[in-house]
């Protein structure tokens, strides 16, 4: 082989890595960008300094939010005072929380456990303490047809919620 065939082989290799890498990447932006359909959504409100959440059912929480084991959530994510970063680093999850704007983000909790929430931008003098727990609960078993959103209410109001609507 001469010089010139070594060196288009190389170049064709380079852009041959350069597709795959780009195709990935574009793949993973896709897939981040498009939550399932059936998602619940869970707004997220932080403020100096701590952390609300409401479920689609209008149940909210303070300081801890419940979720269950396998099923997609939306964040809908807002500040009600000054910029604060919505962090759960087990989850990979931190977006933005800004006043007047709703950031969306998705996650699919896979492990039941208790997770660190935390605010991942400087927001004044008790930003540090500005934290929350997630409790990521196993779906319930139960037999037949019955979806997880009709869980017994005594079970429901078993979970340590804070404000009811
Ligand atoms: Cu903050």
């Amino acid at each position: 082989m001469g010089h010139s065939t070594v060196e288009w082989v190389y170049v064709g290799v380079v852009v041959a890595l350069l597709i795959y890498i780009g195709a990935s990447a574009w793949d993973v932006e896709r897939f981040l960008d498009h939550p399932p359909k059936d998602a619940k959504v869970v707004k997220v409100t932080g403020q100096q300094w701590f952390w609300t959440f409401e479920h689609e059912d209008g149940k909210k929480e303070l300081g801890e939010l419940h979720l269950v084991k396998g099923v997609p959530y939306v964040f809908e994510i807002t500040s009600r005072d000054v910029n604060h970063s919505f962090n759960i680093p087990d989850l990979t999850v931190l977006m933005d929380a800004v006043p007047g704007r709703i950031n969306h983000m998705w996650v699919m909790p896979d492990a039941s456990g208790e997770y660190l929430i935390q605010c991942r931008e400087y927001c004044g003098f008790s930003h540090y303490q500005m934290r929350a727990k997630l409790f990521v609960e196993e779906a319930i078993p139960v037999s037949g047809e019955t979806e997880v959103s009709n869980i017994p209410v005594s079970v429901q109001e078993a979970k340590p919620v804070i404000a009811n609507n």
